[in-house]
């Protein structure tokens, strides 16, 4: 075993990249801008050094621990030089942070905290604001950009995208776009992932509460809700539960409490996605089609990335509508009914969904089927805002008529699931170890590349299931060099939904238990398949009758 030595105490070394993986094991939290595991490693902010034993400092996100080694993570060297950044930093940053929309969740703000900065010994040379808020995702605004190239990384390295990038030298140096056209006129499919890395306030989620709190404080308007199967899992640790618990009965309260007429689950719409999107699966099968395989369809940004950069794919990209914009639909063709006007909130843990809201092919008369999108976190601000003491509330259930949801659609909400609740789907064997058996042929997992195959009759089926763009597009050109594929999901953010851009940032370890959350719900459905979900049966025969297409399935115009 190898050991090396850090503040005084010596520490096994277990195959850690770098020295900064290894401090944080021990328990120190070394202060970081630009370093993400996931990423590669910049060593840009330098914040992260250590002091070695021969007295020189070394960038510990960029040193890779070796056996022997001596290193000091707080001396007043490195503190003084911690605190110089800061202050360098915060020169030129905007500080109007009691406004920022990242206010409370800015690492630059958290750090300046932690080492103790009462005054700032420069001048302050910010610019004035730069804000971009041309995309319905997100809003940028470079003057608060600590030019770390989180982002950066993020939408190249991740996403495959490469929206943004840096742009001129020196002082001038800058995150922009190619030729610094607004952000909704380059390749960014809204994703999000680069608000969930930015460490400030340069790159947000798009903020829609004030249309929210404008309709529900509307007496002639019906509010009616739909909930993500990842929001339950994704914001109690903000609002003083743990990570991954599921508080979807507590959402529920408090959408009630807030004044929500009509609150459901997401996953009801999803149990209707598995039973149309398995039809086409089934038809293909049935067909002996061997070409390209059948795309899911319901990650908008995934839809948007085919869009841009795979058009000859978009016919094999299914036809269904995403859950949300499916039980949107319904739900909108119900509130008809009402005498009020109908305003339709999807609570979502992405910032694609944004977009996705507005998109044509969603509009009846001009009218979206969803009025606005917010993201889990600008639920937590919304719930904080209104007083709600949510760790205190009485779970409570949603509405009826369309509050019938099984455990299939729940799992939507993480990597895997959409495959897994198709497989229960068109799996002959309907017994309880038929479908946890399912569980078991390699669909689960945070992994961002999973594989796995089923026999349908005599017919091998094989499935891909991806996050991440990057991993997607490395996928499409195998495929485009032969390899057969029958089926692949794709979700755009690594992990799937549970890690989507609008959900509070957390490590991967967190993200893993966001996964375990949705499965453990999954176990507590008394319903476990979308097909013996009561409440299709009755859409197929009143709502829906007659018009699954117009209501269930789109063709994207662009
Ligand atoms: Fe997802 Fe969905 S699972 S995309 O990640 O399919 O956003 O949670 O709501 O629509 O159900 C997000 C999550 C959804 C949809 C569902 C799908
Ligand atoms: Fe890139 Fe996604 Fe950010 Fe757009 S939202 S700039 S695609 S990371």
């Amino acid at each position: 075993k190898e050991y090396m030595i850090i503040d005084g105490i010596p520490v096994e070394i277990n195959g850690e990249k770098n020295l900064l993986e290894l401090i944080r094991k021990v328990g120190i939290k070394l202060p970081t801008f630009c370093y993400h595991s996931e990423l590669s490693v910049y060593g840009a902010c330098r914040m992260c050094m250590v002091e070695t034993e021969r007295g020189s400092l070394e960038a510990a996100c960029s040193t890779p621990p070796r056996a022997g080694m001596e290193i000091k993570t707080n001396t007043e060297r490195l503190r003084k030089y911690r605190k110089n950044i800061l202050e360098l930093l915060l020169a030129n940053h905007c500080r109007d942070c009691t406004t920022c929309n990242n206010n409370g969740k800015c690492k630059l703000q958290d750090l300046a905290m932690r080492f103790n900065i009462q005054n700032v010994r420069f001048p302050n040379t910010a610019a004035e604001p730069k804000v971009d808020d041309s995309s319905p995702s997100i809003t940028r605004d470079t003057n608060k950009c600590i030019l770390c190239g989180d982002c950066v990384r993020m939408c190249n390295e991740i996403q495959n995208v490469g929206a943004i990038d840096f742009a001129h030298r020196g002082s001038k140096m800058t995150i922009s776009t190619s030729f610094d056209a607004p952000i909704a006129q380059s390749p960014c499919v809204g994703c999000g992932q680069c608000a969930v890395v930015c460490p400030t306030g340069a790159i947000v989620v798009k903020d829609n509460t004030a249309e929210v709190w404008k309709a529900l404080d509307d007496k002639n308007t019906k509010v009616t809700v739909q909930i993500a199967p990842a929001v339950r899992v994704g914001l109690g640790k903000e609002l003083g539960l743990s990570d991954g618990e599921n508080a979807m009965g507590k959402i529920v309260a408090a959408l009630r409490r807030m004044g929500f007429d009509e609150i459901y689950d997401t996953s009801t719409g999803a149990d209707l996605t598995v039973l149309e999107e398995s039809n086409e699966l089934l038809k293909r099968l049935e067909e002996g089609k061997q070409d390209m395989p059948l795309f899911t369809s319901c990650c908008p940004a995934w839809v948007r990335y085919c869009e841009k950069n795979y058009p000859e794919l978009l016919p094999h990209v299914s036809t269904c509508r995403s859950p949300m914009q499916m039980f949107a639909a319904i739900i909108k063709e119900e509130s008809k009914n009402s005498s009020r006007k109908a305003v339709h909130v999807a609570v979502m843990p992405c910032t694609a969904k944004k977009f996705e809201a507005t998109r044509d092919e969603f509009k009846v008369n001009g009218i979206p089927n969803v009025d606005y999108v917010i993201t889990t976190q600008e639920l937590i601000q919304m719930i904080k805002e209104s007083g709600i003491v949510f760790s205190e509330l009485e779970p409570e259930s949603i509405d009826m008529p369309f509050g019938t949801m099984t455990g299939a659609g729940v799992i939507f909400g993480v990597t895997g699931g959409v495959t897994e609740a198709v497989l229960r789907r068109i799996a002959s064997d309907k017994s309880n170890t038929g479908l946890m058996s399912i569980a078991y042929k390699g669909v689960r997992g945070m992994e961002g590349v999973k594989e796995t195959t089923i026999m349908y009759g005599d017919r091998e089926v094989r499935i891909a299931i991806v996050s991440g763009l990057k991993n997607a597009s490395d996928l499409i050109e195998r495929i485009k060099e032969g390899e057969h594929y029958d089926f692949v999901e794709v979700m755009a953010c690594p992990g799937g939904c549970i890690n989507g851009g609008g959900q509070p940032f957390v490590p991967y370890e967190a993200r893993v238990m966001r996964g375990k959350g949705l499965y453990s719900a999954d176990k507590l459905c008394n319903i476990k398949r979308s097909e013996e979900n009561p409440l299709m049966m009755s859409l197929y025969n009143g709502i829906l009758k007659g018009r699954v297409h117009e209501l269930l399935h789109v063709e994207y115009a662009s």
